[in-house]
């Protein structure tokens, strides 16, 4: 009830919507985009921004599912640079503060960051995996280094902003967007050596219903653009898509897309740590990302917050590698993505 004000369209204002977007996706085509870059994937086994522990597993569960060879045969020149290494420091509460495991998420960020921005100076594109969306914090702070007026698509059911004042948990995976917008503990927002990697302006939430009393104050303030899952349901996806590209097109240099997996309905992704019901479906989010991928802005993307611990039959994971083969311009019909099932049925028997 709270966005639904905002988002209202007519007949008229979603088939003007439509036209854009088909005339973005034709513009897509022909310009020279950063998804045309060779991949540079890199994990990020980190569980301790929450506290189930799995998702440090999820890098690994993603590459079991055979994302580096579906991605080979899309026709793309990927590295697997393998998994950061994020030390071993335990899991600790900051004394008098609502904030946990500071300095290990602190660390592991400065080096995702530098690792981040190292492999988009030259000039490849950085597909993050993890852990859970504490990472975002570090590959923000690299990627931001390189984009003045950075956009950011953060597709998830939570909306991540909170600070230590207003978070229910102290967990920093709930944390990472206000952070890097340089709001909430001095230790997060200066990851990078810099504060303020994105602009609220900049910044638009895709699939989220579950959203703590001081986030949404500060969605307010910040007059933050959102999309609801209900909001998706009654747009539909490619409208949303569409919206959002030309918002953050207007706006912006280069766009980072945050993927978390609990975005989609846990029916459909079980594998993950804060699961929320009444999600996106799975079918909308493969939609989504197509869409992205026509994207010429389109600098870096991240998926997090799969946890093979929870997942069913590995569900979770090898969805995930269907959506990244997607953003990379896979499609159901392409003939890498059967004959890579073939090869992989064979492999089986
Ligand atoms: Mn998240």
């Amino acid at each position: 009830m709270y966005f639904t004000k905002l988002f209202l369209h007519t007949k008229q204002e979603r088939f003007k919507i439509k036209f854009a977007t088909k005339k973005l996706q034709k513009i897509g085509a022909v310009i020279v985009s950063y998804m045309k870059r060779n991949i540079s994937i890199v994990g990020v086994p980190m569980w301790l921004g929450q506290t189930r522990y799995g998702t440090n597993l999820g890098p690994q569960s993603i590459r079991s599912a055979g994302l580096v060879e579906r991605l080979k045969t899309v026709g793309k020149k990927v590295v697997d640079e393998g998994n950061l290494s994020i030390g071993i420091i335990g899991r600790f509460r900051q004394s008098g503060e609502n904030i946990k495991n500071v300095k290990t998420l602190v660390d592991s960020s400065e080096k995702l960051a530098a690792k981040v921005s190292n492999i988009i100076q030259e000039g490849r594109f950085p597909l993050v995996l993890g852990g859970d969306h504490s990472i975002a914090m570090g590959t923000l702070a690299g990627v931001g280094k390189h984009f003045k007026n950075l956009g950011v698509i953060w597709y998830d059911a939570h909306a991540d902003m909170n600070t230590p004042e207003t978070s229910p948990s102290g967990n920093i995976h709930g944390m990472p967007l206000a952070a890097s917008m340089g709001l909430g503990h001095s230790a997060l927002t200066r990851i990078g050596g810099y504060r303020g990697k994105v602009k609220p302006e900049h910044i638009v939430l895709i699939g989220v219903r579950d959203i703590d009393k001081g986030e949404q104050l500060l969605i307010a303030e910040k007059n933050i653009k959102v999309y609801t899952a209900n909001d998706v349901k009654r747009l539909g996806m490619e409208v949303v898509i569409a919206e959002t590209l030309r918002y953050l097109s207007e706006r912006c240099d280069g766009i980072h897309l945050s993927f978390d997996v609990d975005g989609i309905d846990p029916a459909e992704f079980p594998g993950v740590g804060t699961p929320v019901t009444n999600g996106l479906s799975y079918k909308e989010s493969l939609q989504a990302v197509r869409l992205l991928s026509a994207s010429e802005k389109l600098i870096s993307a991240e998926f997090v917050e799969v946890n093979p611990l929870l997942d069913k039959d590995d569900t979770t994971a090898r969805l995930t590698v269907n959506l990244i083969g997607a953003l990379f311009g896979e499609t159901a019909k392409s003939k890498s993505i059967q004959k890579s099932y073939k090869q992989r049925n064979s492999k089986a028997m």
